[in-house]
């Protein structure tokens, strides 16, 4: 049987390299800081990598390297905020806690995928 036989791993929805800055922590605003980041969107969770190295797709799979950071997509959020930056391109993510993210690309196709694929996320736990 496979390793996973069991389903332990959560299955990995998509993975990439995005800029990112937190801009509020529960509720509170914070300072932008603008950083590329390893987004890998896995089960409820978008997890965040900072490491340059942790930039495979292996990355992801639990042990294999830290993240950053870890959202949980439960009632989370999402909308454009091309209004909240000058740079284009430019989602925000508002977790349930407060946390907020503004997620960009340089690339149209590439952040408007990741911004339907996360959304159906969203929709499919809203649902549960
Ligand atoms: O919304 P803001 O405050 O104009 O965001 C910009 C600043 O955070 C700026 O940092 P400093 O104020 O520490 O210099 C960043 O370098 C910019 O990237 C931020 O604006 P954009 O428009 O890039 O999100």
């Amino acid at each position: 049987s496979s390793p996973d036989s069991e389903g332990v791993t959560p299955e990995l929805e998509k993975a990439g390299l995005l800029n990112k800055t937190k801009i509020a922590e529960g509720g509170r605003k914070l300072r932008k800081n603008w950083n590329p980041s390893w987004v890998v969107l896995v089960g409820n969770s978008l997890v965040f990598f900072k490491d340059p190295k942790s930039q495979n797709p292996d990355s992801w799979k639990p042990g294999n390297s830290r993240p950053e950071s870890s959202v949980d997509l439960r009632g989370a959020q999402l909308q454009w905020a091309n209004d909240l930056s000058s740079k284009k391109n430019v989602f925000k993510l508002r977790t349930i806690t407060g946390n907020e993210f503004l997620l960009q690309s340089e690339t149209d196709s590439l952040i408007r995928e990741w911004y339907r694929t996360i959304q159906n996320v969203i929709d499919r736990l809203d649902k549960e």
